[in-house]
C-alpha cells in the first residue's frame, strides 16, 4: 500500500538547539504536525515578519495556513496555559480551532501538579533538577503509576474526578510538608476556564487520525521538545525531563508503527547550552561562554533563565545521532561563533580513573572532554545565500562534524529569520 510518511525532528543536545524554527522552515512540506512528548516546558521560539512567538504546547505547524496539528497522547497538557497561548495566537489572526487537534488520551497538568513539582523539588535541596515549574514530572508520575486525569475525562463527571485527583495530590503536599496554596484558588478557576475553552476543540483519538491521513497518502512532521539528553531514559538522568524525547517517543506518543518512520531529522547547534542543574561536561565558565551567551540569546524562552553555555560536544552527539537514528543533521546557530578566534569540539573524553573514551559513559559527571580545534572564520555568515560563499574555515568544520557524526549535514541556520536558512546540495 503507498501510504505517506513520517519524518522525526529532535533535538540532539539538552533542548533549545532551535527545534521550532526549523519546522516552521519545513511544515510547507507536510500535511500534518504534531507533538508527541512534553509540555509547556518546552519553548519553540519563531519569528518572521518582525514578530516572535513563543509556542509551548501547540505544534510550530499551526503558522502555516490551513494545516492541521495534532497534540498527541504522549504530550501533558495544561488547560489554563493551553487556552492562553491558543488565544495569544487568535489575536494575531491566526485560526486555531478547527486546525488544531487534541489527543483524548493527553494527559492533563493540574493546579496541584505545578505545587507538587515545587514542593519536590524543594525537598530535594541541593539536588534539585532545576525543573521549569510546569508540573511536568508529577503529572508523568500519575499517568505512570495509573492516576492520570486525560482530556478524555473532560467529557464525562469532570468535577468530580477533579476533585479525587485534588484530594490525593492535598494529602502527598502535607507530606511533602508545602504550606503555600495562595495562588491555588486563583489558579484553579482560570485552570477550569482553561478546560471550558478546550471543549471548542476538536478531541480525537489521534492514533486513528493519524494512521488513516497516513493511509490517504499525506505525509506527517513529528516535532520533538527538549532534547535527547533530557530523555528519561538515555539523557543524563536524573537531571532529564519525564518523557522519552527520542525518536522511539513519536511512536509511542502518537500511535505510530516504527516502519512508517522516514526521516530523522537531528537539530544541533554549533555549540551546547543547557538549563537546570546536571552534568554538563563541555560547560565554559569563562568570557568565552559569556560570549556565546550574550551573541546566542541563550537565555530560556519559559522560564528567562540563563542558559549554560559551552562547546559542542561531539561523544554526547554520536550517542544522540545513534539512540534517535538521525539520517540527517540540522546546524544551528553557526552565525554565533562568527566572531571567535578558535572554534572547539570535544571529541573524546577522559574518565576520572585516566581512562579515555569515546563512548559516552554510564556517569558523564566529572569526566574531562578532549578536544579538537579549529581556526575561526572571522566573517559575518548572516546575509549568505548559499553554501558556496561559506568561509573555508566553516567548511572545514562541518565536514569535520559531517564525518564524526556520520550523518550527513543538510540544512545550516545562520540567523533567526526564516530566510536565514541554508540548505545544501
Ligand atoms: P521539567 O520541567 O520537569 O521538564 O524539567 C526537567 C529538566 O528538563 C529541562 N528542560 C528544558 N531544558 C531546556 N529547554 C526547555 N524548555 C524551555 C525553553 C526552558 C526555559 O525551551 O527555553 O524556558 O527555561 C526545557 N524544559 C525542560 C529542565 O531545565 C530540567 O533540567
Ligand atoms: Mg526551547
Amino acid at each position: 500500500m503507498n501510504t505517506g510518511k513520517v519524518d522525526v525532528l529532535l533535538g540532539l543536545q539538552w533542548g533549545d538547539e532551535g527545534k521550532g524554527k526549523v519546522v516552521d522552515v519545513l511544515t510547507p512540506k507536510y500535511d500534518v504536525v504534531a507533538r508527541f512528548q512534553g509540555g509547556p516546558n518546552a519553548g519553540h521560539t519563531l519569528e518572521f515578519e518582525g514578530q516572535k512567538y513563543v509556542l509551548r504546547s501547540i505544534p510550530s505547524g499551526i503558522f502555516q495556513g490551513g494545516k492541521v496539528n495534532i497534540i498527541g497522547n504522549g504530550v501533558v497538557l495544561a488547560p489554563d496555559l493551553f487556552m492562553g497561548e491558543a488565544k495569544d495566537l487568535e489575536k494575531s489572526g491566526h485560526d486555531l480551532k478547527s486546525r488544531l487537534h487534541i489527543s483524548k488520551k493527553a494527559h492533563l497538568i493540574m493546579p496541584t501538579h505545578r505545587l507538587l513539582d515545587k514542593a519536590i523539588e524543594a525537598a530535594k535541596g541541593k539536588n534539585k533538577v532545576g525543573t521549569t515549574g510546569k508540573g511536568i514530572g508529577p503529572t508523568y508520575t500519575d499517568k505512570i503509576s495509573r492516576n492520570g486525569l486525560r482530556v478524555g475525562d473532560i467529557l464525562e463527571n469532570f468535577e468530580q474526578k477533579y476533585a479525587q485527583h485534588k484530594e490525593r495530590h492535598m494529602k502527598r503536599l502535607a507530606e511533602l510538608g508545602w504550606t503555600d496554596f495562595s495562588t491555588l484558588e486563583e489558579t484553579e478557576k482560570v485552570w477550569m476556564e482553561g478546560v471550558e475553552y478546550m471543549k471548542s476543540f476538536k478531541f480525537v483519538d489521534s492514533e486513528h487520525e493519524i494512521n488513516n491521513i497516513l493511509r490517504s497518502g499525506k505525509d506527517i512532521l513529528c516535532e520533538g521538545a527538549q532534547g535527547t539528553m533530557l530523555d528519561v531514559d538515555f539523557g543524563s538522568y536524573p537531571f532529564v525531563t519525564s518523557s522519552n524525547t527520542v525518536c522511539a517517543g513519536a511512536c509511542t506518543g502518537l500511535g505510530i508503527g516504527p516502519n512508517k518512520i522516514g526521516n530523522v531529522y537531528g537539530i544541533m547547534k554549533a555549540y551546547c547550552t543547557r538549563v537546570g542543574a546536571g552534568p554538563f561536561p563541555t560547560e565554559l565558565f569563562d568570557e568565552v561562554g559569556k560570549k556565546i551567551r550574550d551573541l546566542g540569546h541563550e537565555y530560556g524562552a519559559v522560564t528567562g533563565r540563563e542558559r549554560r553555555c559551552g562547546w559542542c560536544d561531539l561523544i554526547q552527539l554520536r550517542y544522540s545521532c545513534m539512540i534517535n537514528g538521525v539520517t540527517q543533521l540540522i546546524l544551528m546557530k553557526s552565525d554565533v561563533l562568527d566572531t571567535f578566534p578558535v572554534i572547539k569540539a570535544c571529541v573524546g573524553y577522559k574518565l576520572p580513573n585516566g581512562e579515555e573514551t569515546q563512548e559516552l559513559p554510564y556517569e558523564i559527571d566529572g569526566v574531562e572532554p578532549i578536544y579538537k580545534e579549529f581556526k575561526g572564520w572571522n566573517t559575518d555568515m548572516t546575509k549568505m545565500t548559499s553554501e558556496d560563499q561559506f568561509p573555508a574555515e566553516f567548511k572545514a568544520y562541518i565536514q569535520f562534524l559531517e564525518e564524526f557524526l556520520e550523518t550527513p549535514i543538510k540544512v545550516v541556520s545562520i540567523g533567526p529569520d526564516r530566510d536565514q536558512t541554508i540548505v545544501r546540495k
